[in-house]
């Protein structure tokens, strides 16, 4: 059995409120000290296969740009709600910190077979600061093949090292299940943006809601947790349905915010240049924009969005700008994190659950310049 510590074991009602949120959270520099070992492993697992030299050095070379260097938010999140349901901070030399680092590592592969994959299907030019993985030197579409690489890569780790855990079973599902929810937003999110013709009368805020919480919500947010939460053996129907009550519509949230970064954030600052209005897609931006339209806006709209060029591109954003949709992001941002804010507020924590744990996550996007 591997459970660290009891889930429940401290006496939350007896802390000093100030003291539990003083927990320091985990640093980028502590989470990516594990990460050696994690391609320790992978390369071992290949090498046990005696796979040719250049392709073990291919996989490695993919691992290293497309798992790291970006914030690891995700990852980072199940050690530090780990470490706030178990009330103890991890030392990241600790095996303990390696198993909960390790979960959120696997977030990261999950991620990066995602974003080689979405940044092939969206045309973008960059990530992270620097050229997406399909377009390096070499690469091209090998990118296919490395995204399924990533992905496998999670199922390796997880055997390895949770086969005997009581929750493997229910680790493995998760990530099905997370995949797949995660799958079919995208599918919904390029269904809604077809190339070749635009029709502004597709686009709907409730498609946007489905949307953003399958490509999104699932596995940003409440896979994070819900990982921690089997890490921990806290993981209680009770505990994962206020988990989905409160971080899919936090996941929600974010990615109307990763759209309305799209269009107006610097790309300097965000590491990657915005595609949405060029690919036609159901972003949060153009749907608040149809709903605030002239007639002529609207047709200035239906002759710019959704086409390969720079200037009609430039057009729409003006058209953003007329509208102020900055402003009334910024507004909507206020309510959508007071409501957020409340629900965090009425979280049980009869069965080890924490509020903190969603508020530390809250903080960290709240107001987010990339
Ligand atoms: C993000 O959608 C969803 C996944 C599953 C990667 P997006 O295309 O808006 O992401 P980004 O803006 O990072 O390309
Ligand atoms: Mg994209
Ligand atoms: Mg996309
Ligand atoms: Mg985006």
């Amino acid at each position: 059995k591997y459970t660290v510590v009891e889930p429940g074991s401290h006496a939350t009602g007896q802390e000093n409120p100030e003291a539990r949120s003083k927990r320091p959270t985990t640093t980028l520099k502590e989470f990516e000290s594990v990460w050696p070992r994690i391609m320790g492993d992978l390369g071992a697992h290949c090498r046990q296969y005696k796979l040719p030299k250049q392709s073990l050095d291919w996989f490695v070379q993919s691992l290293n740009y497309n798992a790291v260097g970006g914030k690891c938010n995700r990852g980072m999140s199940v050690v530090d709600t780990a470490s706030l349901l178990l009330d103890k901070t991890l030392d990241p030399a600790s095996e303990d910190y390696f198993r909960a680092a390790l979960l959120g590592w696997m977030i990261e592969l999950l991620q990066a077979f995602f974003l080689v994959s979405d940044d092939i299907m969206d045309s973008s030019k960059t990530r992270r600061g620097s050229p997406c993985w399909y377009l390096a030197p070499n690469v091209g579409m090998i990118a296919i093949n490395d995204a399924f690489m990533l992905e496998a890569s999670i199922y390796v780790l997880l055997k390895k090292h949770y086969r005997q855990h009581e929750n493997y079973i229910d680790m493995v599902e998760l990530f099905h299940e997370v995949t797949f929810q995660t799958e079919l937003g995208q599918a919904c999110d390029l269904l809604t943006a077809p190339e070749d013709h635009v029709d502004l009368n597709n686009f709907s805020l409730e498609k946007f809601t489905f949307i953003v919480i399958f490509k999104t919500a699932y596995y940003s947010f409440y896979l994070p947790v819900a990982l921690a939460l089997y890490y921990v053996g806290a993981a209680t129907p009770k505990n994962l349905q206020t988990c989905l009550d409160i971080l899919i519509p936090m996941g929600e949230y974010f990615q109307a915010q990763d759209d309305y970064l799209d269009a107006f954030a610097d790309p300097e600052v965000l590491g990657k240049i915005g595609t949405d209005i060029q690919d036609n897609k159901c972003s949060w931006l153009v749907n608040q924009a149809l709903r605030k339209v002239s007639p002529e806006q609207r047709k200035l709209l239906e002759e710019n969005y959704g086409r390969k060029d720079a200037e009609k591109e430039a057009k729409v954003k003006g058209l953003y700008h007329d509208l102020k949709l900055a402003e009334f992001y910024q507004q909507w941002e206020e309510e959508r994190v007071a409501d957020l804010r409340k629900r965090i507020d009425q979280v049980d924590e009869s069965e080890g659950l924490k509020k903190e744990v969603f508020e530390v996550f809250l903080k960290k996007i709240y107001k987010r310049s990339k």
